[in-house]
């Protein structure tokens, strides 16, 4: 265990807000400092087991329970102690002025996790999802944070380096014997191994663009001609007046986001420019942003206005399609139902008749809309990534990995092969903090709040 030597302090929930806060303080001096600060009718925080409250006073300023945990056993690895008092942002400062007085320090962002980390409490894919589980806006988001924080990502990280390292010696043995000229490693075995692990690299970079989805929203962009009804469309589905509508078209010139969780998870709704040629130059860029949220949504709704004709939605609907790329799903809309009674001939096959006007069919839009990313479908066993440390890694160690079966597959030699597999190792290892140099945890952690 890394003695920092010194003992840090701050709150651990937002100052001003509830009943109660909670002040933490981690370090050799946390229960020597405790006991200076707070009076005790019987006993010191000293001479207490770890995994007990006491409570006590801090003459004229509150009275307070103290939760003891003795080193190694608490979440730093360090002597730790909770001051619980009551939640005012006056009674907060005193009593880490006077935690500071005795000899503590403020914890810089994120300091007691990093403690955790350096002190073998937990990976640094673990350390990372503490944050992602704090931030978690809906059920999706935290059951993959949950996740990663047990632990069952890295573990699965940790089993394919190790399915690497098998490999990387199976090459070695192979370099030690290159004198004699035998190819000792049955390259064929290599190669099947190769391609099981670069498949299952393969997948968890794959699943960064869900797992990212599902971390900040998956993004659903509402496009359309002018004046198909996309911004009442919005607006219906958020259950408030969030975008401007009108029967100008082109009313809006600017895309309008708003969040809705349907089904556990979050979405971010993204209204549009209507898209049309246009003139003015500030309709222009407004398209232009509609044409790139299109192509980063997730799903696409595609609002078509029933009350136009069959040959404009039909230009419509086919420059939504132009613009598609399989990975999306595309809801392609009847809109304006309460205006038509029959889909005209020669109109766009569409996925669903509604109204935005009227209510009519949107709740089967949300239906279709959540089956797109349910939250059933992230079992348990769902490995996600959502981190783009951890994507970035991953894709470095694909790259190499296809440097080795190249090379394999040209009969380049053993020891540049290795050279790769080892980088490939490396990658993996960066994820759960195998190798982690200070500025990469400076950046990690500096993102935490304080107190974390
Ligand atoms: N009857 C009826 N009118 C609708 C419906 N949806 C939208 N409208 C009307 O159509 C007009 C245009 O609606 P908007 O929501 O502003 O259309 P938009 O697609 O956002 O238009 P732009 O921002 O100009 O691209 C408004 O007058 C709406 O009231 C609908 O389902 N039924
Ligand atoms: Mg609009």
């Amino acid at each position: 265990m890394i003695n920092y030597g010194d003992t840090i302090c701050a709150p651990a929930t937002s100052v001003g807000a509830g009943a109660i806060s909670i002040i933490r303080m981690s370090g050799p001096d946390a229960l020597r400092i405790a006991d200076e600060v707070v009076r005790f009718t019987n006993g010191t925080v000293s001479s207490s087991e770890g995994y007990t409250l006491k409570f006590g006073r801090i003459p004229d300023v509150d009275e307070v329970l103290v939760s003891i945990f003795h080193a190694p056993r608490s979440y730093t690895g360090e002597d730790s102690v909770e001051i619980s008092c009551h939640a005012s942002s006056y009674i907060v400062s005193r009593i880490l002025e006077m935690l500071i007085a005795a000899g503590a320090r403020s914890a810089e962002p994120g300091e007691f996790t990093r403690r955790a980390f350096v002190n073998g409490k937990m990976d640094l894919a673990q350390a990372e999802a503490v944050a992602d589980v704090i931030a978690a806006g809906s059920e999706a988001a935290h059951r993959v944070a949950f996740n990663q924080l047990r632990g069952k990502y890295s573990s699965e990280l940790k089993a394919l380096r190790d399915q690497l390292v098998q490999l990387a010696s199976l090459m070695e043995l192979e370099l030690d014997f290159s004198e004699e000229e035998v190819e000792f490693a049955d390259r064929s075995r290599l190669r099947s191994l190769l391609d099981e692990t670069s498949a299952h690299v393969q997948r968890l970079c794959d699943s960064f663009r869900a797992g990212n989805a599902i971390k900040s929203g998956v993004p659903v962009a509402i496009v359309g001609a002018v004046n198909s009804g996309k911004s009442t469309l919005l607006n219906a589905l958020l259950g408030e007046d969030r975008a401007i509508v009108s029967d100008i078209p082109g009313t809006t010139r600017d895309t309008v986001e708003d969040v809705l969780t349907l089904g556990g998870v979050q979405f971010r709704f993204i209204d549009t420019a209507g898209i049309r040629e246009a003139s003015d130059t500030i309709e222009k860029i407004g398209i232009e942003r509609s044409l790139q949220s299109l192509s980063k949504a997730e799903v696409v709704l595609g609002v078509l206005d029933g009350s136009a004709s069959p040959e404009e939605a039909g230009k419509a609907a086919a420059l939504i399609k132009e613009h598609l790329s399989p990975a999306q799903t595309l809801i392609l809309l009847f809109n304006k139902a309460d205006l038509v009674s029959e889909v005209p001939s020669g109109f766009p096959a569409c996925d669903l008749k509604i109204s935005a006007k009227t209510g009519e069919g949107l709740a089967e839009l949300k239906k279709q809309i959540s089956a797109a990313y349910s939250v059933a479908a992230i079992s348990a066993d769902t490995t996600l990534v959502t981190n783009l440390r951890h994507f970035e890694a991953l894709s470095h160690a694909k790259d190499d990995l296809s440097h080795v079966r190249a090379g394999l597959d040209l009969g380049t030699s053993s020891d540049l092969l290795a050279e790769d597999l080892r980088s490939a190792i490396r990658e993996l290892g960066s994820i759960f903090g195998e190798i982690a140099p200070d500025e990469v945890l400076g950046s990690i952690f500096e993102n935490f709040c304080i107190g974390k």
